[in-house]
């Protein structure tokens, strides 16, 4: 009987540790979001966007587009976040916002 409820113990301990294995992959995910740059004035200002935000780390892919005066920027959560894609762009003296949230979010 006590050997069972061991049995029993070890089994609810390895699935706890499976959940929190998961959970934790859950947290650190790649994300994808558009940055409105809307102070872009010439051809080289998306070059010095890209820059910006290349330069932040957890930054893999960085797509700056200037006739739509846009950033679309891809980043590991677990390393950066939005808040500090916007501040890299404003430090590089362009105001970014966030335009398209990766989840569920409507467009401004
Ligand atoms: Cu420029």
């Amino acid at each position: 009987m006590k050997t069972l409820v061991l049995a029993q113990v070890k089994k609810f301990i390895l699935a706890s540790i499976l959940v929190f294995a998961f959970a934790g992959a859950a947290f650190a995910a790649v994300r994808t979001v558009t940055l409105s740059v809307p102070g872009m004035y010439c051809e080289v200002c998306p070059i010095t966007v890209r820059k910006a935000l290349e330069k932040v780390p957890g930054v893999s892919r960085v797509n700056v587009s200037f006739e739509k005066k846009e950033a679309l920027v891809t980043f590991d959560d677990a390393s950066t976040s939005i808040k500090a894609l916007e501040d890299a762009t404003f430090e590089a003296g362009y105001e970014s916002t966030v335009k398209a949230p990766a989840k569920g979010g409507q467009a401004k």
